[in-house]
Order: C-alpha cells, then sequence, then structure tokens
C-alpha cells in the first residue's frame, strides 16, 4: 500500500514539475511551435517518426505481454516444449518486410524534405542576404541593396529569403528554431539556404556550434515584417547619412568621440560592407545589445567601458582607448538615438 502510494506521489510530482517546466523557455525558441517553412515541415517529420516509433512501441510491448502471460511454465508442464517455429519462412519474411516499409514511410518523406529545403531555383529572383559569423555575432549584408545589418535581421512573411552564409573565423551554426533548420556556417566555403517565416513577429536564433567561450551569447534575432514594411524598412536603411547631425549636444559630443575613439574603425555606420565589428546603422532599434543584453542605456555604457565582463573573449576588448564614464555615456546617448526607421522590432510585437 505504501509502495504504490509513493510511486503515485512521485509521478503527480513529475507531472507537476514537468507543467512547471514547460512554462520555461523563450516563446519563438522552440522546433515544437513553428512559424515558418523549414520549422513546419522538420516538425511533420518529427510528428510521423514519433507517430511510428508509438505504434511499433505498443505492438513489441503487446505481443511480450500475450507472450508473458500465455507461455508461462505452468504447474505440471515442466517439460512441456511449446511448437517450435525456428525457420519458418512466413514469419521471416514479414519480420523482415515490416521494417522495411516502416523505413520507408519515414524516409521517403525524409529525402524529399531535404532535397525541397535544399532547392534554390528560385534564389536568382528572390532577396538574397549574405550572412557572415563572427566570434560573437552575425553580420548581415542585403546583396545589391546597400543595406548592412547586424544582430537584427529584417525579413519580409511569406517569401522565400535565400541566405549564402560563410564565416570569418570559426565554424558557426546558423539556427532561429521556431522558423528553420539548423545550417552550419564555415570559413572556407558558403553554405545557402532559405527561410520564410509565416507571421510578423520577433524570432530568437542562436549559434549552435560551440566557438569559442561566448558561444552561449552569439544570440541573433530575425524580424519578420509585412512585405510592404519590409520595403519601408530598406529604403529608410538606404536613406542613413552618416554625416548626420544628432538632435542633442550631449549626443554630439558622443559621435565626435565614437569618431575620436577607433570605434569608427570597427563600426560602420551606413552601407559599408566592412565588418570587423557590428554595423551600427539602426543601433538604435536593436532588440538587444550585443545580441543578448537588454538594450538599456546603462547596459551600454557597461558594454563600452569593459565589454570583456561581459562577453569573455569577444574581439572589441582592448582596441580602444580606455573612456571615463562621462565619455562611455555621451557616446551611448549618441548609438541609442540611430533608430533610422518606424519599422522596429516593437512594431511587430516586440520580444518576450
Ligand atoms: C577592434 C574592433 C573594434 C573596436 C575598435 C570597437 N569595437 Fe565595438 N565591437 C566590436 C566587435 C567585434 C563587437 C561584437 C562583439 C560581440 O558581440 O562578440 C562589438 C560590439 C559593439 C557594440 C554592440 C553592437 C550590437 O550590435 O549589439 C557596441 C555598441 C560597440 N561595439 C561600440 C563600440 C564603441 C563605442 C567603440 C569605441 C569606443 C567600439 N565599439 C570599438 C569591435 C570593435
Ligand atoms: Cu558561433
Amino acid at each position: 500500500m505504501n509502495g504504490w502510494m509513493g510511486k503515485i506521489r512521485a509521478v503527480l510530482m513529475l507531472s507537476i514539475l514537468s507543467l512547471v517546466l514547460a512554462a520555461c523557455g523563450k516563446e519563438n525558441l522552440t522546433a515544437l511551435d513553428p512559424k515558418g517553412y523549414g520549422a513546419d515541415t522538420s516538425m511533420d517529420m518529427i510528428i510521423l517518426t514519433t507517430l511510428i516509433m508509438v505504434v511499433v512501441f505498443l505492438v513489441v510491448i503487446i505481443v511480450y505481454s500475450i507472450v508473458l502471460v500465455r507461455f508461462r511454465r505452468k504447474k505440471g508442464q515442466e517439460n512441456y516444449i511449446p511448437k517450435q517455429v525456428e525457420g519458418n519462412h512466413t514469419l521471416e519474411m514479414v519480420w523482415t518486410a515490416i521494417p522495411i516499409v516502416l523505413v520507408l514511410i519515414m524516409g521517403v518523406p525524409a529525402v524529399m524534405t531535404v532535397f525541397d529545403l535544399a532547392d534554390e531555383s528560385e534564389a536568382s529572383d528572390s532577396i538574397n542576404i549574405e550572412v557572415t559569423g563572427n566570434q560573437y555575432w552575425w553580420h548581415f549584408n542585403y546583396a545589391g541593396e546597400e543595406v548592412v545589418t547586424s544582430q537584427d535581421l529584417y525579413i519580409p512573411t511569406g517569401e522565400k529569403v535565400y541566405l549564402n552564409m560563410q564565416s570569418s573565423d570559426v565554424i558557426h551554426s546558423f539556427w532561429v528554431p521556431s522558423i528553420s533548420g539548423k545550417m552550419d556556417v564555415n570559413p572556407e566555403n558558403v553554405n545557402t539556404m532559405y527561410i520564410e517565416a509565416y507571421e510578423e513577429g520577433v524570432y530568437w536564433g542562436k549559434c549552435a556550434e560551440l566557438c569559442g567561450p561566448s558561444h552561449s551569447l552569439m544570440d541573433f534575432k530575425v524580424i519578420a515584417v509585412s512585405p510592404e514594411e519590409f520595403d519601408q524598412w530598406i529604403a529608410d536603411m538606404q536613406s542613413v547619412d552618416p554625416a548626420d547631425e544628432p538632435q542633442d549636444a550631449v549626443a554630439q559630443e558622443g559621435k565626435e568621440l565614437f569618431e575620436a575613439n577607433n570605434c569608427m574603425g570597427c563600426h560602420a555606420i551606413g552601407s559599408s560592407p566592412s565588418a570587423v565589428g557590428p554595423n551600427l546603422t539602426n543601433f538604435g532599434d536593436r532588440t538587444k545589445i550585443a545580441g543578448f543584453l537588454e538594450p538599456t542605456e546603462e547596459n551600454l555604457v557597461d558594454w563600452i567601458m569593459d565589454p570583456e565582463s561581459i562577453k569573455p573573449g569577444n574581439k572589441m576588448t582592448g582596441n580602444y582607448p580606455d573612456l571615463s564614464e562621462d565619455e562611455a555615456s555621451s557616446i551611448a546617448a549618441y548609438l541609442m538615438q540611430l533608430k533610422p526607421s518606424e519599422v522596429t522590432p516593437e512594431s511587430v510585437g516586440g520580444i518576450n
């Protein structure tokens, strides 16, 4: 009685725990709630294979239980030997054929999905983006548009967007679980894939390849906006003039400090393709600072003063003169004002 109660209690506790834990994790960071074509087709495969495995499991358990009960050694029949079926042709054919059929049911759609997701035939008429993975940030160059950005990748909904991906250093992996599968981003070759988001929203991306001490902080976002908003965003980004004067005196001072302290050596504002560090054209609209910090001025000052304590091993540390907190604040005020567009992560619901 006690033993049973204990087991029931354990099962109850586990169910409650899994309910509680199910609420953890970020929305739009799961392959199990697909919001884009690649994730959708992967989900179909997950469901198909899981169903088949459950059926196989149930059949095996049922047959096993029947055999266990029916062919127990019974009293008075200790020397009874049941009918021997070794070498039975029908049986052997059946248990060879069933797994082959099951593998075909899973394999054929899997191979078709792989070819479908690798189909590049529409790439030349579509949006093409050059994606560069860097220790520990992402660079996005919109081919033919003179638009460059980092960390937040804007795409239109309902369209296939083709990504041509390469790394500037070590192997990274581009993964936006709720939109698409993973793709390795290698230094020596260009890997391609397309992504398509069904709905507007902000989708979390992760680098899925261990790439150094701050690998786990190499987050990025896909911002899916309507096609009209996307065109608007591209136009807004194209109209940025890096020489424009900031609105107030503090930001003006920040701009001068930004120019005087080597920041420009690595960070472009405008469409310059050079990219030692993230392009900052629309930095004020970013969902995060450096991919993962809340975009507050305070966090930005901390980042500028000591990026190493925030993202160990990053390539910015030590490459510019030491700054006072006042200087860092002025630069932060300037960078926070870089908001060229009305189309922002907030305009499609922000992030959770
Ligand atoms: C040697 C090149 C280099 C210099 C010089 C440099 N940075 Fe950076 N910066 C980087 C790199 C690389 C990153 C990306 C770090 C990461 O996320 O791993 C970065 C990230 C940033 C970010 C976050 C960008 C984003 O998209 O979230 C800001 C803001 C920034 N730097 C500001 C500055 C300022 C201000 C200066 C001058 C005081 C400066 N940087 C000097 C290379 C540089
Ligand atoms: Cu990485």
